[in-house]
């Protein structure tokens, strides 16, 4: 067989916990496909060089086929060159203490420095993820610092939101995640974020229920259910004393191979994507999670989907978190 060129894909924030969990399964080709060959980009910032070392040795130490190369580097000319695919999760966590303005601060000034990197030195077809939180606001001024990339190109993620919907569904049901299709997160990744169960279908005894119907419990589905799913990242920090690493690599993985490979059929994922203004009465100029169907590398919104009262207003309640985050990140900048 003959192989494909190798492609280029960069993960930042590279000495972090949660690179640690994601490099295995994207050398070993769960993303970009077993037959994809890989040079790995691996950044950080200088005082990690030396942890990021270990990681390097171990990459090595797993003998994988597809990994071609390593580079681990603290310079973003190395690191975004010739980029086929960015994985940015490397940010400036929140310190005891610090207002939650420092941090958008600190965060904004990472993310044009890597937009403008983008723009500077990847190709112009190269697929950009940001998880660094906060990941709706700081994608969008990576965007913004990248004018010559299209917009489309970036995405951030909210498919972790998405799989913990989904499997608390599951659970409650008793059925396997698999068998339910169809949740949606809307707006900022954040506890501001609106997970909506009201086109969501679950396979049950049979037949392919609405979950309201497989559940049969609207209190819960319009109550604890939204707050568990909103809160899960905090429940995680205080059960482990560390955050989601594990749960939050897999959903890069399962996000950025959809990019790569598209979704299935019948089924929507949800994505932070830029908004133009033109779907569900969002604001346009936001990276807003909506539900989305992909398809040759390229994401559509599902349009159409019918929006009740209850589901408007929490939309909008994220909405205007995100206008706020937006105006506070580019009155810093002037991007
Ligand atoms: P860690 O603190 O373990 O790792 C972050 C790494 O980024 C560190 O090694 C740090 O040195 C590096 N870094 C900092 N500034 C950098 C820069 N300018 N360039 C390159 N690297 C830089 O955090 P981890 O648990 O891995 O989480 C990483 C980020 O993901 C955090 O911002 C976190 O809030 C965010 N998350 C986002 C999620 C999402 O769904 N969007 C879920 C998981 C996670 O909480």
């Amino acid at each position: 067989v003959l192989m494909s060129e190798p492609i280029r894909v960069l993960v930042t924030g590279a000495a972090g916990q949660i690179a640690y969990s994601l490099l295995f399964s994207i050398a070993k080709g769960d993303v970009f496909g077993k037959d994809q060959p890989i040079i790995l980009l691996l950044l950080d910032i200088t005082p990690m060089l030396p942890v990021l070392d270990g990681v390097v040795m171990e990459l090595q130490d797993c003998a994988l086929p597809l990994l071609r190369e390593i580079v681990p580097t603290d310079k973003e000319e190395v690191a975004f060159k010739d980029l086929d695919a960015a994985i940015l999760v490397g940010s400036m966590p929140r310190k005891e203490g610090m207002e939650r303005k420092d941090l958008l601060k600190a965060n904004v000034a990472i993310f044009k420095s890597q937009g403008a990197a983008l723009e500077k030195y990847a190709k112009k077809t190269v697929k950009v993820l940001v998880v660094g939180n906060p990941a709706n606001t700081n994608c969008l001024i990576a965007a913004k610092s990248a004018p010559s990339i299209p917009k489309e190109n970036f995405s951030c993620l909210t498919r972790l939101d998405h799989n913990r919907a989904r499997s608390q569904v599951a659970m409650r049901c008793g059925v396997p995640a698999t068998h339910v299709r169809n949740v949606i997160i809307w707006g900022n990744h954040s506890s501001t974020q609106y997970p909506d169960v009201h086109h969501c279908l679950v396979q049950m005894s049979g037949s392919e229920l609405a979950c309201f119907d497989a559940v049969k419990d609207d209190a819960w589905l319009k109550g604890d259910f939204i707050a568990t799913v909103q809160q899960r990242g905090a429940a995680v920090i205080k059960a482990r004393k560390l955050s989601s690493a594990m749960s939050a690599a897999k959903a890069i993985c399962d996000h950025m191979r959809d990019i790569w490979s598209g979704t299935p059929e019948g089924e929507f994922t949800s994505m932070g994507v830029y908004s133009t203004g033109n779907s569900y009465g969002v604001p346009d100029d936001l990276i807003y999670s909506f539900p989305v169907q992909i398809k040759d590398k390229s994401w559509k919104i599902v349009e159409g989907l019918a929006i009740n009262d209850f589901s408007r207003s929490k939309m909008d309640a994220t909405a205007a978190e995100l206008l706020e985050e937006r105006d506070t990140a580019v009155a810093f900048l002037g991007v």
